[in-house]
């Protein structure tokens, strides 16, 4: 028996997304597809993910993960960070600006990323609470805030610094999940930054991959998401 050398990454069964790419395996398989690395995906229920054999590997009990022989990872900045450095095309060769593409995938995920999840978890966790209107306009403020900010950085560019990168990636990816939201209807350039990256071939192949994954799945019996799950 030949065992398989590829990277193997997991994602949910059943997406609670419905097949739109919004989960967090989205930007790993994207990274894989950027620097043409073909991987294995293992789908795992929401029982499963809090196993102790999935915790062994992602101690929080959430997707995604990667292995790959002796590496076993978790975080999908950590993991996009990984394929990044091994391989050519996601991070500049000039160590500058090598450290500033990487500056911006913290960026995305450390200043950017949970702005937005704390509005979705407002949204899930306390609907019905007396303090929620309040609340969501806090947090939709507080997205307004760093999109802002990130539109005027931007500016006209393409890329937020020169050649597109991991932190293009990341960046990318966490603004996706605002989705049609009018918040990023407020900022054009973000807009066409988020289609841009989405025009890139790699990007289409990793959608249509997880496309397939679900509704190849779709049938698959699971437990219901948890209210929350980031
Ligand atoms: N910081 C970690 C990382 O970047 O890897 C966060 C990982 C994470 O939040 N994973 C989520 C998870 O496993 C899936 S991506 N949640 C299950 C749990 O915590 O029990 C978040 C996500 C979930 C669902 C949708 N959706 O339905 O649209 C979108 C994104």
């Amino acid at each position: 028996m030949t065992l398989s050398t590829r990277p193997t990454i997991t994602a949910f069964e059943r997406s609670p997304d419905g097949g739109q790419g919004l989960a967090r395996d989205m930007r790993v398989r994207w990274a894989l597809e950027e620097v043409g690395e073909p991987y294995d995906v293992r789908p795992v229920s929401f029982a499963a993910m809090k196993a102790p054999a999935h915790r062994s590997i992602q101690p929080f009990g959430q997707i995604p993960t990667f292995e790959e022989g002796e590496v076993a990872l978790f975080e999908s900045g950590a993991i996009v960070l990984h394929l990044a450095t091994r391989h050519d095309g996601l991070l500049p060769a000039d160590p500058a600006a090598r450290v500033r593409a990487i500056g911006w995938m913290f960026a995305a995920v450390a200043t950017v990323e949970p702005a937005i999840t704390d509005r979705e978890a407002a949204e899930y966790l306390e609907p019905e609470a007396p303090w929620f209107a309040a609340r969501l306009r806090a947090a939709e403020d507080r997205i307004g805030g760093r999109l802002a900010d990130l539109s005027r950085r931007l500016g006209a560019a393409d890329w937020l610094d020169g050649a597109f990168s991991a932190g293009d990636l990341m960046m990318a990816d966490v603004l996706r999940r605002l989705g049609g939201s009018a918040l990023l209807a407020g900022y054009p350039n973000l807009g066409a930054y988020v289609d841009r990256a989405e025009a890139r071939p790699a990007f289409r192949r990793a959608f249509a991959a997880q496309r397939a994954f679900f509704e190849a799945h779709r049938a698959a019996r699971q437990d219901p998401p948890r209210p929350g799950s980031e």
